[in-house]
């Protein structure tokens, strides 16, 4: 799915701003449908309060009920769309809303999404009317069940004498707090009724003669006959090759390639433009940014452009106050910022697919990504729904879909922390594994595993092994001392059975800013950076053989559901929710700066 891109035959209307909400708390928690709220304008139905999208709306208000809501809420606004629009092709875009939703434009169904994380669109030409308002209203339901992903339940509370009539919790399996809402960006786009629907672009290089190939493949709509033509771009605009097929490869002699911004061999994170036209320009025009490299990985190396890449990273979280999980380009561009201040090169989309517009700044920057699937917390009871498991490969196909053109997408991890122990997690994740490795044979493919080398029995099916590790943490609470000890005995454990490259996916300690001790005490400063300390001398004797990689859990504290390991919140952040740095963060920016040119 093309990301939205205003050209010569393409315009875009935004739907950003303030819309009216409300959530259906009535006793049937479905009044909303049965009352068919989606037929007229939401403020006719009840009281209704502004909500900002993109945004989550759990903590936008002062309402406890609309922060903790579980089930419906409801979206509307008005708009208006020109005469001169009559004749092109409308699509509605939604970047993403969480988790369910359903689109009503002038009280007809639009579209449905199923999933909190990627696009969704449709087609909505004969639903618009161009001599008035419009109405497009949003149902969204936040519940997680055992066939979302992440999965969750409902615990109903049958006991009276302890809870009132019809009470329930949600039980989440996963350590993040459930933001729901209109999450990233809504609009209406234009483009000619024979159109460009898809682009998929692969590279490959030759290092030694200098020579990059990059084959595209292009999906037209519409008039079959019409004429194409493709145009690879250099940053100056320059005119590299050309062709004038839907598919096919291009030559490029002497290619800037793209290096992620600490590998000292070119210029940092290199853009070509792949420019389709139909028609010469006159009916559709899409530009496609391209980065030209290739990714391979060996039994003990992670290779960008057959050179080594040595990751010094960190997981993040779409999170931050008021907004949750809502889309904000201060918010990207102060991230973006402090990734480089401490050095990283490298993140994971730790626990879902980010925004699209966060996946630019990393094209552009120059930082790796590994581009995590929402598959968080999938218990053993969970791997033999295959409702569960079909959803799961439609969320692969999805992301795939949309990040698939991405150079600093490197490695796709389809989950995090599942249950990978268990007998019946080997066929889930054969399967899941098997049919990313389908979609895209081009890039690694592995998930976090907390299990050990004795009992995972999914690393089989991985490229890299990513292992989350929370010695000094979660098990010898207090013992630093034992950590370099701990992770070398386990590191060799995984090597004896698996000739394959290891990445630390996450290690961290709880830090709450402003606490300290000496000596130190777990939640202080001073023990942040203890944990972080011995974790990096084990690291480094053996960076250079088979360690590929290292990700601090987390950039940035975040917040979680209430409970009592948690401070509001998780706060094993370096830097804090506000993205101010804890004492550790300078720890790692001396490491990460240090690292520079090696990796
Ligand atoms: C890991 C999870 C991560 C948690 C972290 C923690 O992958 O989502 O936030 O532990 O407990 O197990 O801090």
């Amino acid at each position: 799915m093309l990301y939205p891109r205003s050209s010569e035959g393409r315009q875009i209307q935004s739907f950003d701003g303030i819309w009216n909400f409300r959530i259906d708390d009535s006793p049937t928690r479905n009044e909303g449908f049965d009352q068919k709220w989606y037929s007229r304008p939401l403020s006719t139905t009840g009281a209704v309060i502004p909500m900002a999208v993109p945004s989550s709306y759990n903590d936008v208000t002062e309402d406890k009920n609309i922060r903790d809501f579980v089930g419906w809420a409801w979206y509307d606004r008005e708009f208006f769309v020109t005469k001169e629009w009559q004749s092109r092709r409308l699509v509605l875009r939604f970047d993403s809303a969480h988790y369910y939703c359903i689109v009503y434009l002038n009280g007809k169904e639009a579209v449905r999404h199923n999933g909190g994380h990627l696009p969704f669109e449709a087609e909505v030409n004969n639903m618009i009317n161009f001599d008035g308002p419009n109405n497009l209203t949003v149902a969204l339901n936040n519940t997680l069940s055992p066939t979302t992903l992440p999965p969750g339940t409902i615990s109903y509370k049958a006991d009276t004498s302890k809870y009132p009539e019809g009470y329930f919790v949600q039980n989440l399996q996963m350590d993040f707090f459930n933001y729901a809402g209109i999450h990233r960006h809504v609009r209406l786009y234009t483009t000619p009724t024979t159109y460009i629907d898809d682009i998929t672009v692969t590279t490959t290089v030759d290092i030694g003669s200098n020579v990059a190939y990059v084959y595209y493949d292009i999906q037209i709509i519409g008039n079959q006959a019409v004429g194409l033509t493709v145009e690879l771009l250099d940053r100056e605009g320059v005119i590299i090759q050309g062709a004038p097929t839907s598919n096919g490869t291009l030559k490029v002699m002497n290619p800037t390639l793209w290096w992620p911004y600490t590998m000292n061999s070119g210029i940092p994170a290199y853009l070509y433009t792949l420019k389709v036209m139909l028609d010469g320009s006159v009916i559709d025009v899409y530009r496609l940014p391209v980065g030209i490299r290739v990714v391979n990985v060996t039994s003990e190396k992670f290779l960008i452009n057959n050179t080594p890449f040595y990751c010094h990273g960190v997981d993040k979280h779409e999170d931050s106050d008021i907004r949750g999980k809502g889309l904000d380009y201060a918010l990207i561009a102060k991230d973006f910022n402090m990734l480089k201040w401490l050095g990283v090169n490298c993140f994971r989309t730790s626990h879902y697919p980010y925004a699209e517009e966060i996946l630019d700044q990393a094209d552009q920057q120059g930082i790796v990504v590994i581009d995590e699937s929402p598959g968080v917390g999938i218990k053993s009871f969970n791997f033999d729904n295959q409702d569960l498991l079909n959803h799961h490969l439609e969320v692969m196909s999805e992301m795939y879909r949309r990040d698939k053109n991405r150079p600093s997408v490197c490695m796709w991890s389809v989950a995090n922390e599942p249950d990978s122990d268990s007998a019946n997690s080997v066929n889930y994740f054969k399967s899941v594994i098997g049919h990313t490795k389908q979609l895209d044979p081009t890039r690694p493919v592995s998930f976090t595993s907390d299990r050990d080398y004795y009992n995972d029995k999914c690393v089989q099916f991985v490229d890299v092994i990513m292992i989350n590790r929370y010695y000094g943490w979660y098990s010898d609470t207090g013992h630093t001392e034992v950590i370099q000890r701990q992770i070398n005995t386990n590191f060799m454990e995984w090597r004896k059975l698996y000739n394959k490259p290891l990445l630390v996916s996450e290690f961290g300690a709880g830090t709450v800013v402003g606490l300290h001790m000496q000596p130190s005490v777990a939640f202080t400063e001073e023990y942040q950076i203890e944990v972080l300390s011995q974790y990096h001398q084990a690291f480094d004797q053996h960076i250079g053989q088979f360690l590929v990689g290292e990700l601090i859990w987390n950039f940035a504290d975040f917040m979680t559901a209430q409970n009592p390991t948690r401070v509001v919140g998780n706060k094993k952040g370096i830097l804090t929710r506000q993205r101010q740095p804890k004492a550790a963060a300078q720890l790692v920016r001396k490491r990460y700066n240090s690292m520079f040119n090696s990796s």
